[in-house]
């Protein structure tokens, strides 16, 4: 007799989003995944999730989800493909990959890969294929190199606050994020304070977002003047007495210095550059100055600039002025990488890397596949590559060049999906995925401090395979150096992990769901020193010299890192609007997408209507765009056509696109990522999102 299926068990949300959600998975009586719920045990989760997670079944069981490797048999992009087995699949890429490696050398191959999944069995086992044969390595540029930089410029290590604390503050400063959309979760612990204990919510962005439409405070700035506003509230909490002395002296590096610096930085100067009036700029800072519990939480958002490392440094230096840092519910917090200590030689083979081998930066995937030789940082061109996790055709800069790369026929592209995403449609191999309840995995908590366990729960259908086992069975076909890692099943590579790492065992980590790795009250609010060597928060930021989770191990610094400034300040690298661009774009996150990911459903798509452009009426009429209108958005990089649409709350100058959707829900086929530019950001590089200059025309 078959047993009986249970009708509910935990997993965690694998996608990539500081919230990293403790999940329930609810079960039909025939087995089907019925619906996803928050765990209502788990602290930070908190049993809330975000609506496009709780509708899962619409993506695991979507009709259009790949179920057989494919061969390409039109050109390349044509999107025609025929099916072929895993081992027909499986031997081609082998033949591939060595012939590649035989002419060109192994740095011709270039695996690629993302956070679709943040599990990090999944995700980076790939490592262990590339380092074990001398691949090319990746430098990651999308998402965090501005911020963690910024952050850690500050702080000296990546961590912070415990975010349950929000729960306990009286004033949650939200900035440069939009969690309504991007973590649901602070919402839920910074209502949870407000309900509690009448705690203000205020919230930094560059338009009406909906999570400033919940705040009690909503401050609209234009994109790239944070440390505007941050210098000119710091000039008035010094002005007026709300400056902590006995902490700045402690805890910071040059108080005295910070003050003489800030004393133009006046909310006159920074109104001029934020386009905010100087009396909101001062109402912001008696309120930053009043309240001791005050926590901010800062997001990625604001750093998607070509000053964002210097934006985020500027923001987090407020709490160190103020000291709320030494209070419960306060301090200034970001991510929590740090707190993590995780031995993953067997998933990444780490020990067997070669930092001679070059690291292409995946932001420049266009240039690099257009063969621009600084891209190609002198080495061979790129003629293989295995892509997991990630979506470059769609999500990445620069794309009309990387439409060019993917289309050379010398080219041999292999895309592991769950669909025939924009970058699958360019491939010469498709091969199918399993999806994260489909396969086990382990995965920590950016937003919050938990190590979790998403065990596999359902059967995945004949056809896809998990990454693990695409890259295992290429490791054996392409005589890479034996490792014991590529003879583990996930759940051996999780236990390993856990034993080594000592944090207990997999049998441990299934009794618990998740580990708790919350440090004490005074390390995570510093009050023992910061992560600096001489133990004090730095107002004076050491660009292009220190040590940031991010800085490349090659050596490599970017931009024009010598003009950055040392204390806080206003830094003019952004990508400013000119006469042939008056506007200046921000491409923010649509809240039923996640980055590609969930465009592919139907409710997610409807929710979400179509590519729009937001703008402010009186400059839209400006240049003869109604609302509703198809308009061209361009700049040098090239042209998107989309709707324009009247919000009157966008900051001046200031135009938004939210979402990345499918490149084909535009006219002519080309997304939002046309527009936004690759040149790594400064110093230690990243992709700014954010910052790029467009001009618009009715058409
Ligand atoms: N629904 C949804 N959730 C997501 C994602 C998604 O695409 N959709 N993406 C996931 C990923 S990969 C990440 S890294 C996180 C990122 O999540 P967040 O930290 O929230 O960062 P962003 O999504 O880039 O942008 C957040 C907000 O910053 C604002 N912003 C842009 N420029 C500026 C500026 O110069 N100053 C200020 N003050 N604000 C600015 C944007 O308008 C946006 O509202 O979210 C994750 N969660
Ligand atoms: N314009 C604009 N562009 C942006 C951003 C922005 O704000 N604006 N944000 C940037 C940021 S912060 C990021 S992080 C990047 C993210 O970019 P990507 O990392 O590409 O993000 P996703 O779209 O979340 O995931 C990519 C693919 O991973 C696949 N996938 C998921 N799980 C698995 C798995 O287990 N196995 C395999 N083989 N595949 C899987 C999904 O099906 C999906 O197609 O986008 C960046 N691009
Ligand atoms: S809020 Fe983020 S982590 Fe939570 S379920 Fe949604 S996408 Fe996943
Ligand atoms: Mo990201």
């Amino acid at each position: 007799m078959t047993q009986q299926p249970p009708k509910s068990t935990f997993s965690a949300c694998p996608h990539d989003c500081p919230s990293t959600c403790a999940l329930e998975v609810h079960f039909y009586p025939h087995g089907d995944v019925r619906r996803l719920n928050g765990a209502k045990d788990n602290a930070y989760t908190a049993g809330v999730i975000c609506a496009k997670v709780a509708r899962y079944p619409e993506r695991l069981y979507h009709p259009d989800r790949l179920l057989k490797p494919l061969r390409r048999t039109g050109k390349k992009g044509e999107g025609r493909f025929e099916e072929i087995s895993w081992d027909a699949a499986l031997d081609l890429i082998a033949e591939k990959f060595l012939a590649a490696e035989a002419e060109f050398g192994a740095e011709s191959v270039w695996p690629y890969h993302y956070a679709g999944t943040m599990g990090m069995v999944q995700r980076d086992s790939i490592h262990r294929l590339r380092h074990t044969k001398g691949y090319s390595r990746q430098f990651d540029s999308f998402c965090t190199n501005m911020a963690w930089t910024g952050y850690v410029a500050g702080t000296g290590k990546l961590a912070g606050p415990d975010p349950r604390e929000m729960a306990v503050s009286d004033q949650i400063v939200i900035w440069g994020t939009n969690p309504v959309a991007t973590q649901v979760n602070v919402m839920t612990h910074a209502i949870a304070a407000r309900k509690k204990r009448g705690a203000r919510i205020i919230v930094v962005d560059v338009y009406e977002t909906e999570t400033m439409k919940q705040a009690d405070i909503g401050i609209i700035l234009k994109p790239g003047t944070d440390a505007a506003l941050a210098c000119a509230v710091m000039h008035v909490l010094f002005r007026d007495g709300h400056a902590d002395r006995d902490y700045l002296e402690t805890y910071t590096d040059c108080p005295a210095e910070l003050e003489a610096h800030l004393k133009t930085k006046t909310p006159e100067w920074a109104a001029s550059i934020t386009g905010l009036d100087v009396s909101r700029i001062e109402e912001l800072a008696q309120l930053i100055g009043s309240v001791k519990k005050t926590y901010f939480r800062l997001g990625y958002g604001f750093t998607r600039s070509r000053n964002g490392a210097v934006g985020m440094h500027a923001a987090s230096s407020i709490a160190a002025v103020t000291g709320c840092w030494k209070e419960e519910g306060g301090g200034a917090f970001h991510n929590n990488g740090a707190i993590y200590q995780l031995n993953k030689e067997m998933i990444e083979a780490g020990s067997l890397k070669d930092p001679a081998v070059r690291a292409l930066d995946q932001s420049l995937v266009g240039r690099i596949l257009t063969d621009d030789e600084a891209a190609l940082l002198g080495g061979p061109p790129v003629k293989a590559m295995l892509i997991q996790n990630t979506n470059p055709v769609s999500v990445a800069p620069e794309q009309d060049l990387i439409k060019q790369g993917f289309a050379r026929e010398d080219l041999f592209t292999v895309v592991h999906e769950h669909f025939l995403t924009e970058t699958a449609q360019m491939a010469d191999i498709v091969l199918p995925a399993t999806q994260f309840l489909e396969h086990d995995d382990l995965y920590k908590g950016g937003g919050h401090q938990y190590l979790m366990l998403g065990p596999k729960a359902v059967e995945p259908p004949e056809g896809p395979r998990e990454n693990i086992f695409v890259i295992n069975e290429i490791a054996r076909r392409v005589d890479s150096k034996p490792h014991p890692g590529f003879d583990m099943s996930a759940r051996d590579h999780i236990d390993w992990l856990l034993r080594n790492s000592n944090y207990g065992t997999l049998a441990d980590l299934e009794a618990g769901k998740w580990i708790d790795l919350q440090p004490d009250f005074e390390t995570a609010h510093y009050l023992n020193g910061f992560g600096h060597a001489d133990g004090k928060f730095h107002f004076k930021a050491d660009w292009g010299r220190s040590s940031a989770p991010n800085k490349p191990d090659d050596g490599a610094i970017f931009g024009p890192w010598q003009t950055m400034p040392e204390l806080p300040d206003q830094w003019d690298s952004i990508e400013l609007a000119d006469e042939q661009h008056p506007f200046r774009l921000v491409t923010s996150p649509a809240r039923s997408f996640l980055n590609s990911t969930f465009n592919e459903t139907d409710s997610s798509k409807k929710k979400e209507g179509r590519p729009e452009v937001w703008l402010r009426p009186e400059e839209a009429e400006r240049f003869g765009i109604e609302d509703g209108a198809k308009v061209k958005m361009g700049n040098r990089r090239g042209v998107v056509t989309l709707h324009a649409r009247y919000v009157a709350t966008v900051a001046p100058g200031t135009v938004i696109s939210e979402g990345i959707w499918p490149n084909d829900a535009f006219e002519d086929g080309r997304g939002i990522n046309t527009l936004t530019g690759a040149d790594p950001v400064a110093p230690y590089g990243g992709a700014a999102f954010h910052d790029t200059a467009v001009w618009l025309r009715a058409v």
